[in-house]
């Protein structure tokens, strides 16, 4: 029998248990004296960047971080090191109502389609993570922005610096080790903590941390450094690879053919089941017979009071819009209340569609599935109404760039007739990039 008392024997049963675990979860093999990740070998080489974004960010902007942190593993990697990319667990987002519903820890996997992220850069979920390595991370740096800004001139700088009141979040125990925000998984601290002092674009992270001794490093509020190309191939490659968790796809697939007459054949909207070869033509994607409207309401409507339309404004050009391109049918994503839905009903000249919110839809696909569900069949419409400078209808207008509709009936928001000219645009046609 063994004896797990003893340090060597306990790792050694970890170490069988996560290789039976992970085989059957992500695809890791062990193959000879590696471990295989999916399609990446891990090594005593590999190191792991885990990153995180501050926790009152919206899970749209946490896409866009994500982007970042994989561009900054790519280049990494590109030079000859060997990183994996941790993805940071799911913690209660603000905008997740559902109080009743325990989405702490959720895993990448409920959203996004892991094989395909991975056929970017070697990704992790931080459960595997931890299974590998336990819950000591080697090394965190808490980003801040560097202090100097633009008073000499713009530079890149990176710098270990004194803590700001954040440092609060983290402390040092009397284990010796740090403990602190984790996304309030039990038992996950730190070796070692620094603040660091940054300006720049995730690149200014690259000699900084192959200076480090840790195997893994921590980097919450990655959202300090800027994207290494912003636009350019790479970041849509890592754009590219965010591809939809395959159960959402199908639910919304599903959801379009029954209540919107609304099919990838019949819509051109065929999407190749590897991103690298999902090459549309200009203009080639047609979308089922309805209107998209992402309507951002609840704390956006406070926070963007200057901007944002009225229910009847929403109405008067969703109507237009409807006469234009002969629809009798909307698809609406909203996270609105009903009143503010049934007074857009009561104006709008069509049927109005809404993915179902019931308990025991948002128990299985959470809140963020749902909303998922949503950005996906109002991608499909014909044409695409959305709220301006909502990070949830920017995401929904690359969806459709990627599936290759006119941008004509992509890049469009209202904005309430109330807003000085120059708050409230066109949205810009960020197009996608297909190389
Ligand atoms: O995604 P997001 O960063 O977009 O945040 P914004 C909005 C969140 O609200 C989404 C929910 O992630 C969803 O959880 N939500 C919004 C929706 N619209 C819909 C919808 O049509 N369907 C569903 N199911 N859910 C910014 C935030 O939001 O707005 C900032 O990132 C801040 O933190 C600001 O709150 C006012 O860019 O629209």
């Amino acid at each position: 029998m063994f004896n797990m008392n003893t340090m060597a024997t306990r790792r050694m049963f970890l170490f069988m248990l996560l290789i039976l675990s992970t085989t059957f979860v992500l695809g890791i093999e062990n193959d000879n004296d590696e471990i295989r990740n999916n399609n990446h070998n891990i090594t005593s080489a590999t190191k792991y960047l885990i990153y995180d974004v501050n926790p009152g960010e919206g899970f749209n902007l946490r896409r866009d971080v994500y982007i970042r942190a994989a561009n900054l593993v790519k280049h990494l990697n590109d030079r000859g090191e060997d990183w994996v990319l941790v993805l940071p667990p799911w913690s209660h987002l603000y905008h997740w109502k559902s109080r009743y519903l325990q989405q702490i820890g959720t895993e990448w996997k409920s959203f996004f389609d892991i094989t395909k992220l991975n056929l970017y850069v070697p990704v992790m979920e931080f459960s595997d993570f931890i299974k590998f390595n336990g819950p000591s991370i080697g090394h965190l740096l808490y980003l801040q922005r560097h202090p100097e800004g633009f008073s000499k001139g713009w530079r890149e700088i990176i710098e270990i610096g004194d803590c700001g009141k954040e440092h609060s979040l983290y402390h040092k125990g009397e284990d010796g080790f740090f403990h602190g925000y984790f996304w309030n998984v039990e038992n996950v601290n730190a070796k070692k903590f620094d603040c660091v002092n940054v300006q720049g674009a995730a690149t200014v992270l690259a000699d900084f941390l192959k200076k480090l001794d840790a195997k893994s490093v921590f980097l919450p509020r990655f959202e300090q450094v800027q994207h290494i190309t912003y636009g350019g191939d790479e970041f849509y490659k890592a754009r590219r690879s965010l591809v939809f968790a395959e159960h959402l796809r199908i639910e919304g697939d599903q959801f379009r053919e029954k209540y919107l007459n609304s099919k990838d054949e019949n819509d051109k909207t065929t999407y190749n089941a590897d991103w690298r070869k999902q090459f549309p033509k200009e203009n080639s994607a047609l979308g089922g017979p309805y209107l998209g409207l992402h309507m951002r309401r609840a704390d956006f409507a406070y926070a963007h009071k200057e901007t944002v339309p009225s229910i009847a404004e929403i109405g008067e050009e969703v109507n237009k819009m409807l006469k234009k391109y002969k629809l009798k049918l909307i698809y609406l994503a909203t996270d609105s209340d009903e009143k503010e839905i049934q007074e857009l009903q009561s104006i709008v000249k069509a049927k109005i569609k809404k993915f179902p919110r019931t308990k025991e839809i948002i128990k299985t696909f959470k809140d963020g599935g749902v909303a998922i569900i949503d950005q996906w069949i109002a991608a499909h419409a014909r044409y695409f109404i959305g709220t301006c400078v909502s990070t949830f209808s920017f995401r929904i207008q690359e969806e459709r760039d990627i599936l290759g509709f006119n941008p004509d009936t992509t890049f469009n928001c209202i904005c309430g007739k109330q807003s000085p000219p120059d708050r409230c645009e066109k949205p810009t046609r960020w197009r996608v990039v297909f190389r």
